[in-house]
């Protein structure tokens, strides 16, 4: 099984909800391992290199006032599976068509404000992590440790 590490935001309308501590937890419960963690501010300079393949699309100037609204909570997920497995658990762009069960179609109705972006991809994934993250902001480190908590 490929441990894969995606990019995941929690965009700026997950924070004005106070959906943070929500959202985490459908993470930790799925089993997933934070790998890195943050809070930031985006600006439009950082939101035109993270949303580079939108720039040109009529809704862009929309999408990057939205993503500079706020603070986004940027964090890599790691796991079996984890660029596919995030992409179901977040449902479908619009919040009207996503599927009750996943993290849009349970908590929103918008196609803009969807509460949180997840790398569509492993050559996505490899873009943008390094967009938001350094390399020594990433901890290694085994959930193994969790067992013996227990
Ligand atoms: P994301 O990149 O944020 O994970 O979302 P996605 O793959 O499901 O959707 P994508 O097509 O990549 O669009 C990026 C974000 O732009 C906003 N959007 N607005 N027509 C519109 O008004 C429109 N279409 C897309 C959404 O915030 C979407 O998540
Ligand atoms: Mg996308």
């Amino acid at each position: 099984m490929p441990q894969e590490q995606t990019l995941i935001l929690f965009k700026p309308d997950a924070i004005q909800r106070r959906l943070i501590g929500a959202l985490l937890s459908r993470i930790e419960n799925k089993g997933y391992k934070i790998a890195g963690l943050k809070m930031l501010q985006v600006t439009p300079e950082l939101a035109r290199k993270h949303y580079e393949e939108h720039v040109e699309k009529p809704f862009y100037p929309h999408l990057e006032s939205f993503i500079t609204s706020a603070p986004v909570v940027a964090l890599v997920v790691e796991g079996p599976d984890a660029i596919s497995v995030m992409r179901t658990m977040m449902g479908s762009t619009n919040g009207r068509e996503a599927n009750p069960g996943t993290i849009r179609g349970d908590y929103g109705t918008s196609r803009q404000m969807n509460l949180i972006h997840g790398s569509d991809g492993p050559e996505a994934a490899k873009r943008e992590i390094p967009i938001y993250f350094q390399d020594n902001e990433l901890c290694e480190y085994s959930l193994s440790l969790a067992a013996s908590l227990m």
